[in-house]
């Protein structure tokens, strides 16, 4: 593979996590259950995976800080999790679990790898969850109480913080076509989802200021949408679903409007208000990318026969389907891999945003594939980071990426059948081994942090 071009000075090389994918010690230390706990339980893993025991990071962290450490990473995205810290989501603090993440930071620390947690990545305390979870306004004022109890903690060390990650899945996945907990299937009136997400990453920016903390930001999906067809249908299908997973959430946090009025009508709230709150000034803005996506109108059919992403057929209620994208690579997920997405996405996001968008961050990005000579992960990688430098050249901020993922862990719903890390993870044992895309990121770290 030739030698990748130069980034900017000072650019940060990391790799992200999350608690529910990574730790395990679903009960240990106090911790209380979370929705996906309780969706786990209810038999949602494909895989039926050991999700009470994930990949083992809470007792092993210092393993994986270390192979952090090997990588050269210059910092880590961990999550921490909402219902280790406050149980029952509101109430008694759990100082055992608050521990755990003091331990975790100064470990990091200790190792030269700045800490970068992600504050909500989707495990919601079941109490909250099963009192509405985000259709609950109330759980966005909760959520910031929590945000605050950490903050007071790990302000001291930690140099970047992210408030939530992922609304648009969240809302989609979990509250709109049941793929995901808390399991709903709402449809559009999964829309206050949103809403309450967005209100409660405003909430957590003022909570992590009034507590000291700075380099604040935010983890939203951002893919290239494009219309399957050159028709009205599928251009006005494509143009809805750009709006309902990039524009409905970014919009409000770097402009503090809306971007389609009949979809704001009805959101609950005053949200002209929530709107202010919601637009609180961020220091830097974080990109999840993984694939373009193309939309057809209902009733259209991909070229090639294939519809859905990764196996998520689109419920005939709603106004979009996906169509598979040919004659490109396909991960192991079944995502197309267009490195070049990721530089529109970006370009997409300057044009639209100008002297308003924050730098960026790369939070997320990287590929399911199996086996541990994985040269297609690092095929993957490899590309996306040139289209990143394009990007960069082409005059977009870009400070810093993480890729997803250090270890494997649980994807979700899909289980261990999903291998995102760099390293492998045996389930049996829990022994990590790291694959040829470590060694391959290892080598990329070295060769940039070189003078
Ligand atoms: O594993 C997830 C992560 O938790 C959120 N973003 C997408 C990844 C791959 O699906």
């Amino acid at each position: 593979m030739p030698t990748l071009p130069k980034f900017p000075a000072g650019f940060l090389w990391g790799a992200s996590a999350a608690a529910f994918q990574t730790e395990g010690a679903a009960r240990a230390d106090g911790k209380g259950p979370s929705g996906w706990d309780a969706f786990a339980a209810r038999g949602r893993i494909k895989d039926g995976a050991d999700t009470d025991r994930a990949t083992g990071f809470y007792e092993r962290y210092a393993e994986d800080v270390g192979l952090l450490a090997g990588l050269g990473a210059d910092a880590f995205r961990f999550s921490i999790s909402w219902p280790r810290v406050v149980p029952d989501g509101r109430g008694p603090v759990n100082a055992a679990g608050l521990d755990f993440y003091d331990r975790l930071v100064d470990e990091l620390c200790a190792r030269g790898v700045a800490p970068a947690p992600t504050l909500y990545h989707w495990d919601t305390p079941l109490a909250l969850e099963d009192a509405g979870g985000w259709l609950n306004r109330d759980t966005a004022f909760r959520f910031a109480e929590y945000v605050g109890v950490v903050a007071e903690r790990l302000a001291d060390r930690v140099p970047m913080w992210i408030t939530i990650n992922e609304p648009a899945e969240v809302t989609l996945l979990g509250y709109a076509i049941d793929v995901h907990a808390p399991g709903k299937r709402l449809f559009f009136d999964a829309l206050p989802a949103a809403h309450h997400q967005l209100l409660a990453h405003g909430l957590a920016v003022g909570a992590l200021r009034a507590a000291g903390a700075g380099g604040i930001g935010v983890a939203l999906s951002h893919s290239q949408v494009l219309p399957a067809a050159d028709t009205e249908a599928d251009r006005a299908a494509a143009e809805l679903y750009d709006t309902l997973t990039n524009w409905m959430f970014s919009d409000p946090i770097l402009t503090g409007t809306h971007p389609d009025g009949a979809l704001a009508a009805r959101l609950p709230g005053p949200v002209a208000d929530d709107l202010a709150t919601i637009a609180a000034p961020l220091d830097w803005y974080g990109v999840n990318y993984y694939a373009p996506m193309l939309v057809g109108a209902p009733g259209t059919r991909s070229a090639n026969g294939r519809s859905g992403f990764g196996g998520v057929e689109v419920p005939a209620e709603l106004p979009f389907v996906l169509h598979d994208i040919d004659g490109v690579e396909h991960t192991a997920f079944g995502w197309p891999v267009v490195p070049d997405g990721l530089r529109n996405a970006l370009v997409g996001l300057a044009d639209r945003y100008g002297d308003r968008l924050p730098p960026i961050h790369i939070t997320e990005n990287g590929c399911s594939y199996e086996g541990l000579d994985d040269q297609r992960r690092i095929a993957y990688l490899d590309g996306h980071l040139r289209a990143l430098h394009r990007a960069i050249t082409e005059g977009v901020d870009v400070r810093g990426y993480f890729t997803w993922s250090l270890t494997d862990n649980i994807e979700w719903a899909e289980g261990t059948r999903q291998r995102f890390g760099l390293v492998h993870v045996d389930y049996d044992t829990l022994a990590r081994t790291p694959k040829a895309s470590y060694h391959w990121y290892r080598d990329v770290i070295a060769a940039q942090h070189a003078e």
